[in-house]
């Protein structure tokens, strides 16, 4: 999250009064539509998903192909944007806000952060092209594709937990090839009803497991890239989508 995004943060929040419309932040219709108050003190416009109320706590669906619990995170310099929605803001189905703005539902990892998503029953597999999508709050700057707005994570695949491979991530400016970070998110928005498991519709960055070498994968890291100068501040996660996955319970 860039500074300049805490900015639009605070003018929304200077003038939207608890009760309004939160229609300009995107659609996040699961979480009522209405930007609370209360959420001022922590620099939040929305809430994030907070169907369930306090903390997002809102059940995920076991089997629904997104992740369910969030594993570790190690916050960076920086952090702060979303953390009192976790882990809500980052399980279930996106929320975002189209092609030439980044979602508020989102939290920040901070310089070199990193978190570690969970899927609990859900094993995701490797089929025909990709296998999943991460979701971050890029976007095209003045609408140009070739400008996007990118805050970069490495991505890291895990069978078990315990041992890791990465997705080459060494770009230094666009197109940012295996990164996540920099394609905007449609699935969620409102100038979409795009499917968030389908990677040619859904926006996002998705990520092939054979590229890696691995079959199948229970934990997916990601890991901001703090050595992107030039670039804007830290990953902010949105959400993550299976697109090949199968469910044991
Ligand atoms: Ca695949
Ligand atoms: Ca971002």
């Amino acid at each position: 999250m860039h500074s300049i995004r805490w900015v639009v943060a605070v003018s929304f929040l200077v003038a939207c009064v608890p009760g309004c419309s939160d229609d300009t932040v995107g659609p996040d219709d699961d979480a009522g539509g209405e930007a609370e108050g209360g959420h001022a003190e922590g620099g939040q416009a929305q809430g994030g998903d907070s169907e369930g109320g306090a903390g997002g706590q809102a059940p995920v669906d076991p089997c629904a192909g997104f992740a369910t619990e969030v594993v570790d995170v190690q916050y960076g310099p920086d952090a702060g944007f979303g953390q009192r929605d976790m882990p809500g803001i980052v399980l279930g189905p996106p929320h975002g806000a189209g092609e030439t703005t980044g979602s508020f539902d989102v939290v920040a990892l901070g310089n070199g952060g990193t978190i570690t998503m969970g899927f609990g029953d859900q094993v995701i597999s490797d089929g025909e092209g990709p296998d999943f999508i991460v979701f971050e709050n890029a976007f095209y700057a003045g609408g140009d594709p070739d400008s996007p707005f990118a805050e970069l994570g490495t991505v890291e695949v895990s069978a078990d937990g315990e041992s890791w491979v990465a997705f080459a991530c060494k770009a230094t400016e666009a197109p940012y090839g295996s990164c996540a970070g920099w394609h905007p998110v449609l699935a969620g928005s409102e100038e979409s009803d795009a499917d968030p498991h389908d990677p040619a519709a859904a926006g996002g960055d998705a990520f092939d497991l054979a590229d890696v070498g691995l079959t199948e994968a229970r934990f997916v890291r990601i890991v901001d890239r703090p050595d992107t100068t030039g670039l804007a501040g830290s990953f902010d996660l949105d959400a993550i989508a299976l697109v090949h996955w199968t469910c044991t319970r």
